[in-house]
């Protein structure tokens, strides 16, 4: 009853635009970590509504995110697919965190700083508590670990910040119902391998992001062969022909991040790469780069396009998860509100 069982959970937003940042970052590992975990993943609408969404356009993405999971190859079944607006302890145990976490903590957030920009004053207050629900999203189920992108890593470091408080401060509580070692994992993040920050096309000091106004910054889930050459086509570079260390891609961005990319499709480490390609010019290393990229991510993209022809049975694989979400999300929040010392059941 003390451990939690290992289980992952992860999330992608439904906030349009999928790209390869997004699939090599997160949702190719959440498919290679089912063999080993009880997994959940969510696509978390309720993070999306933090900027605002189109209502049409939000439904849309919903169903888009659940499309790339099972089409890069997550089983419904084995696993959870779900959206987070569905399993009301996202937002419950959110509450809690915002009472639990301090303001300075959140005033040291990256991602709020950089998306509310200069004008912070008109941001949401959900932009701002974001973490806060993120946490919520782990613990709820009590995650013991979260693949993500190396961009998340300090919202995961508020995660255990904010579980390691709540295990402190109701540590009475925790112990008389039974868990002597803390209510809440210290959940462990997952960052690892060639990609855990691909970078923009256009500029390789900058992360390839949904929200880059230029399209030729990103690889696209939904783009197709011709438009994915035209883009590593016109990808910058520099004139130098590929080193043979990696060491030689420390001050070549643009460099480093192909490579990583190859490194990553292929499911080869950066030195095996340029171990073939290593003194190769651009011109052929993009070539070999355009076909391997067609090739791993043409059959997810026709899959995503069949699967999002079928709304009605997305939303049941949805809806299925959500069932399943909630049976494991209740008897951890019934201890919640007994920690806390809310009255009845909830
Ligand atoms: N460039 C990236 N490289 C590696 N991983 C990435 N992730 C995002 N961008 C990269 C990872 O994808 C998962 C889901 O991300 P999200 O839904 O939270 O979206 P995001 O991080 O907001 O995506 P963007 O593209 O960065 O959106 P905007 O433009 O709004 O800022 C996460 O695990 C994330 O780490």
């Amino acid at each position: 009853m003390t451990k939690p069982a290992p289980r992952v959970f992860s999330g992608v937003q439904p906030t349009g635009n999928l790209h390869l940042g997004n699939y090599l970052g997160a949702i190719s590992r959440f498919v290679t970590l089912q063999d080993s975990y009880e997994c959940l993943y969510c696509v978390v609408d309720m993070h999306a509504i933090t900027v605002w969404q189109e209502p049409r356009e939000l439904r849309q993405s919903t169903r888009e995110v659940a499309a790339a999971f099972i089409a890069a190859g997550i089983d419904p079944k084995r696993h959870i697919v779900f959206n987070q607006s569905q399993v009301a302890a996202h937002a419950e145990l959110a509450w809690i965190f915002n009472c639990v976490a301090r303001l300075g903590w959140l005033n040291r957030m990256t991602q709020f700083k950089e998306k509310a920009g200069k004008d912070r004053e008109n941001a949401s207050v959900g932009l701002y508590a974001y973490p806060n629900l993120m946490a919520a999203d782990i613990l709820a189920y009590r995650a013991t670990h979260v693949p993500v992108g190396e961009d998340q890593k300090q919202h995961l470091e508020l995660t255990r910040d904010i579980a390691q408080k709540f295990n402190n401060d109701f540590a009475e509580e925790i112990a008389a119902l039974g868990y002597p070692d803390g209510f809440f994992p210290l959940t462990e993040p997952l960052i690892s391998g060639p990609a855990t920050r691909v970078m923009s096309l256009r500029d390789g000091t900058k992360k390839m992001s949904k929200s880059d106004p230029s399209d030729l910054s990103r690889i696209n889930l939904t783009d197709d062969a011709d438009t994915i050459a035209r883009k590593i086509r016109k990808a910058k570079t520099d004139p130098e022909p590929l080193p043979t260390e990696a060491k030689g891609l420390e001050t070549r961005p643009e460099a480093a991040n192909l490579v990583g990319i190859y490194a990553a499709l292929a499911g080869a480490d950066v030195p095996a790469v340029l171990n073939q390609y290593g003194g190769a010019q651009f011109s052929i290393f993009k070539q070999a780069l355009i076909d391997l990229a067609v090739e791993k991510l043409s059959p997810i993209t026709g899959e995503m396009k069949r699967l999002v022809a079928d709304p009605g049975h997305i939303d049941g694989i949805l809806a299925d998860g959500a069932d399943r979400a909630r049976a494991l999300a209740a008897p951890i929040m019934a201890d919640v509100r007994k920690i806390v010392g809310f009255v009845g059941g909830g």
